[in-house]
């Protein structure tokens, strides 16, 4: 949240131009420059590959001083992956603690037989070592002819890429999902900035994967935490890396939800949320009052429009510090009395906290953590203080010995007074408004104007090349005068000696850490909810992610599907851009066609900044109904979504997913990010476009039916134009699939305590298959149960494949989609009075009740 933004127009645009200024004119020309590595010592085993790497010549020193002995090592001893580290021999370059990120954590490490990958190395006499990571023949990663070049503060790694290559993730970066292969720079240093299209946000996430035209997925990760700068252009793939080492994971797919589940067994598969995080969920910044959010979740219940979750800005903090409640319009009774109204009626409270602590001594926050010695230094040893929300502010040190427990104590506090039921932790890029530590000095109770209050914001301080933490030799393409401005400087010391200039991109990650283990210990076995900012690589093992600030625009409405997309890959699948745009004053039209996408954004909350128009979803009357149509689909399949959540927690897959991840040979594909599958079964066909009602739907070979009317639309990879109403959402269910549905509810509660519904969409040859994952949908220890549903034949057979929780709803109807003439039914060979309603192209039958914990033959008769 919240930027004020206006000021910052005039600088942005001016900072763009000067990127796409450089970006014409300069780099791809060390390769004249700059000697390479030569390879020696070479010693391979079926485990892989060690060699000693030395400089192939004279030393480029191009952005700092080139380290003239690296070693190579070559981990083949993973059967979906292999490791290619170069790293200084000294081993002074900053790597990422496995105290911090402990890589493979669950994994099985057994040696493998057979690794899909293989590695292989050469030399030339103008670039020196090189390296291949092969598929078969697949060449997916080719260093030859690029030298390596590994400085102290950049290192360089160029790969080359077949021509017009489809490359996605890389981020976080606002940005089309395919990415441009010929002139994308993705920038990666965390920062806050009201998502300017194309440029560095929030998080850093190196993860990529590439489609080849066999319709094979590959990716690559690199393991390192310095800003950085990965380019795409002139058929290759450059990484400009400000320091640590090369540490690359290369996984060989061949399918895109197989690439993200090895890439998540190495960083970490998604949490487990809670069942309830899947409903509804209202924001905004800049309610004024306790009483104002009564009077918004009152109304959600009167609009019959399904609220799960009241979350409330920094507009409850006293001062907006953290862990206070503002006496006069949130005192902590209100706020009491609004948690226990929720809870009675099946809902949730949801608040927000930022890491910064305001300076000032007499706050219990700031005066224990000062005694136990928890927070960021200047060099001199003295606190680092910044500016945030309550004015000077300090920021914890995750490094710092003390801290956790520190952590650990306020949060605990700030429970004993609310128990919410879930956190959502804001700024921790970390965000600061002014540049250094700008509060040293400065008397602990005064209270600095923000910069954009006055009439003459500082001017920003002149850069000091001649400090190469402040302004390293190679300028990343971060849109900022200096990689400082907006956050904790980077010569800022940690606990442990290090400096913020290698660890800036993990802050938020260490904030979600000792939240997340805050949250899970607290609250014993139940799972927790927990929304971030800042993401890195792992993140999703701890936390969901919204898409930040984005804008009420039809631009940013469309590229909220490509970043959600992006989020799956990056293995953080619980995502959602705020629905109707945070900043600016949303429109009806636009407003209603956004419910309508962002009701199946894995993560749905509408969200508002301050000073804008009101946009809750029953303040139009159209929005309200966009919002109550598209809303019950997603409670409806509320069963089929928590079952797509379990894959991910189990396998790394994504929520939502794009259609080449499910189509990856059909090239009309690739670059599709105006509709999204949720699963691999439910397609969404958002209107993107003002003043459209209908849509042009591209619909894979193969029957797709209308959710509403169980119309066929017959695929043949082509666009079709659907109507496309203002208050309708188009939705297909793909033919051969088997969709689990409850009725829908008010509350995730009330539709989890309805029958069950199978809608049985049949293919051509009269066959469907699906499944069901259902839990207590609350805690860790819980039992559970997959079931396999198969339907062949003109006979459903539901059997469980796993897990002995006791499903409490009975299966009561069926909706038969391309299955005609059905005059009776027998459950297990007994004939049951059901009753058959048959229209044209559908058969529904109602009165069962099947109990889902036995194995179950429906026959059609
Ligand atoms: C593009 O790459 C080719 C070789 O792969 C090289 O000869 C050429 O100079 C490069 N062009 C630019 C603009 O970098
Ligand atoms: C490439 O490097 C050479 C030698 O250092 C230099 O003369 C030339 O200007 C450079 N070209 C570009 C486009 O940077
Ligand atoms: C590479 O360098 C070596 C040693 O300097 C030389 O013998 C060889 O001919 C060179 N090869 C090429 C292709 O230039
Ligand atoms: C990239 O460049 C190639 C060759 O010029 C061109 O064929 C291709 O369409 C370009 N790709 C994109 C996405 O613009
Ligand atoms: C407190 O709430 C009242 C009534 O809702 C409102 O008029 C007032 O502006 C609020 N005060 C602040 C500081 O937001
Ligand atoms: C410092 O904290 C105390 C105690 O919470 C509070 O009364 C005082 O107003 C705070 N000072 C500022 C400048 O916010
Ligand atoms: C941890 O906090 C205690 C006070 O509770 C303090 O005495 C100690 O020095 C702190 N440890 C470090 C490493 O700063
Ligand atoms: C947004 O709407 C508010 C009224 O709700 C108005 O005060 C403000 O000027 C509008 N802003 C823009 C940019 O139109
Ligand atoms: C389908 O329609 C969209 C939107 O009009 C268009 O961008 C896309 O190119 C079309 N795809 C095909 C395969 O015609
Ligand atoms: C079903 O709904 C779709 C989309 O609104 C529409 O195009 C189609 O005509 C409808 N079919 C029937 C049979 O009503
Ligand atoms: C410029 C831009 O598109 N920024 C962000 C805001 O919009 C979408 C969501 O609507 C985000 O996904 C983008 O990152």
């Amino acid at each position: 949240m919240h930027i004020r933004h206006q000021i910052n127009w005039i600088k942005l645009l001016v900072v763009c131009l000067l990127c796409l200024l450089t970006l014409a004119e300069e780099h791809s020309n060390h390769t004249s420059v700059c000697p390479g590595y030569q390879a020696s010592q070479i010693s391979s085993s079926p485990h892989g590959l060690k060699a000693l790497l030395t400089i192939n010549g004279t030393p480029c020193d191009i952005y700092g001083n080139d380290i003239e002995e690296l070693v190579l090592t070559v981990a083949l001893d993973f059967t979906n992956y292999l490791r290619v580290h170069i790293e200084d021999v000294a081993g002074k370059q900053y790597q990422i603690p496995n105290s911090v990120i402990q890589l493979n954590k669950n994994s099985r490490m057994a040696y493998a037989q057979h690794n899909s990958l293989d590695f292989s190395h050469s030399h030339d006499n103008k670039s020196g070592f090189g390296f291949k990571v092969l598929r078969g023949n697949d060449i997916i990663f080719d260093t030859v002819g690029h030298p390596l070049i590994f400085e102290d503060q950049y290192i360089e790694i160029t790969s080359s890429l077949p021509e017009n290559a489809n490359i996605y993730g890389i981020g976080e970066t606002p940005n089309w999902f395919r990415r441009d292969p010929n002139n994308t720079i993705m920038t990666l240093w965390n920062r806050d900035a009201p998502d300017p299209f194309r440029d560095n946000v929030y998080g850093s996430h190196t993860v990529y994967m590439e489609l080849r035209e066999n319709g094979h997925f590959h990716g690559a990760y690199l393991h390192n935490s310095h800003g950085m700068d990965i380019v795409l252009h002139n058929n290759t793939i450059q990484y400009r890396v400000l320091g640590g080492t090369a540490d690359f994971y290369f996984f060989s797919g061949p399918t895109a939800l197989d690439v993200i589940s090895q890439y998540t067994e190495l960083v970490g598969r998604p949490s487990r949320i809670p069942y309830w995080s899947l409903g509804f969920h209202n924001c905004r910044y800049g309610y004024k009052s306790a009483h104002e959010v009564n009077e918004v979740i009152a109304s959600y219940a009167q609009a019959k429009i399904p609220l799960e979750v009241a979350w409330t800005d920094i507009d409850y903090m006293d001062r907006e510090r953290d862990f206070t409640f503002n006496p006069s319009n949130f005192s902590l009774q209100e706020m009491r009395a609004q948690l226990d109204y929720l809870h009675a009626h099946d809902q949730k409270m949801i608040l927000i906290i930022d890491p910064a602590i305001q300076f000032n001594s007499t706050y219990g926050t700031y005066a224990r953590g000062h005694s136990q010695n928890v927070f960021i230094k200047n060099a001199d040893g003295s606190e680092y203080i910044g500016q945030v929300w309550p004015g000077y502010t300090t920021f914890p040190d995750w490094f710092a010995v003390n801290t956790s427990s520190w952590w650990n104590d306020e949060l605990r506090r700030y429970y004993a007074a609310l128990p919410i039921d879930g956190m959502w932790i804001d700024m921790n890029e970390a965000s600061s408004f002014c540049t250094g530590s700008c509060g040293s000095g400065k008397p602990k109770d005064e209270v600095p104007r923000l910069p954009w209050t006055m009439d003459n914001p500082p001017p920003p301080r002149p850069l000091d090349k001649s400090n190469r933490i402040l302004v390293p030799p190679y300028a990343i393409h971060n849109p900022e005068m200096e990689l400082s401005t907006k956050t904790i400087e980077t010569t800022a010391v940690h606990a442990n000696g290090v400096i913020e200039y290698h660890v800036h991109n993990l802050y938020g990650y260490m904030e979600s850490k000792l939240t997340y283990d805050f949250m899970t210990s607290y609250r014993r076995n139940k799972r927790a909810f927990l929304l971030s900012r800042s993401t890195f690589a792992g993140s999703g093992a701890l936390v969901s992610h919204w898409t930040g600030d984005n804008w009420s625009t039809w631009h940013d409405l469309h590229v909220s599907i490509a970043t959600v997309f992006d989020f799956g890959i990056f293995g953080i699948p619980m995502v959602g851009a705020d629905i109707c745009g945070f900043i600016g004053n949303a429109t009806e039209e636009l407003c209603a066609r956004w419910i309508e996408l962002g009701a199946f954004y894995p993560f749905s909350r509408v969200h508002n900044s301050i000073d804008m128009k009101s946009q809750e979803i029953y303040r139009w009357n159209t929005v309200a109904e966009a919002g109550r149509r598209a809303l019950a689909v997603r409670y409806a399949l509320l069963p089929y979504i928590y079952s797509c959540y379990q894959e991910a927690v189990e396998h790394g897959w994504p929520v939502a997913r794009p259609l080449i991840f499910e189509f990856s040979t059909i090239q009309e594909t690739v670059d599709n990010d105006r509709q999204l599958l949720l699963g691999d079964s439910i397609l969404i066909s958002p209107v993107l476009i003002q003043g459209a009602r209908s849509v042009d739907a591209f619909f894979p070979e193969g029957w797709w039916y209308d959710w509403y009317n169980f119309s066929l639309v017959s695929g043949t990879n082509a666009n079709v134009t659907l109507d496309a109403p203002l208050e309708h959402v188009n939705v297909h269910i793909r033919a051969g699939r088997i969709i689990p549905t409850q009725h829908a509810g008010m509350t995730t509660t009330e539709t989890r305590s309805s029958d069950y519904t199978l809608i049985v969409a049949a293919d051509k040859q009269g066959t469907a298959v699906g499944k069901l994952y259902v839990d207590d949908g609350e805690t860790f220890d819980t039992p559970s149960r997959w079931l396999d549903v198969n339907f062949s034949d003109r006979s459903l057979w539901i059997c469980s494949r796993s897990g002995n929780y006791e499903i409490q709803r009975p299966l009561s109807k069926l909706v038969l989609l391309g299955i005609l003439g059905v005059r009776a039914v027998t459950v297990n060979g007994i004939a049951v009075n059901s009753v058959i309603e048959v229209t044209s192209g559908s058969t529904i039958v109602t009165g069962l009740n099947v109990d889902l914990n036995r194995e179950i033959r429906i026959a059609l008769l």
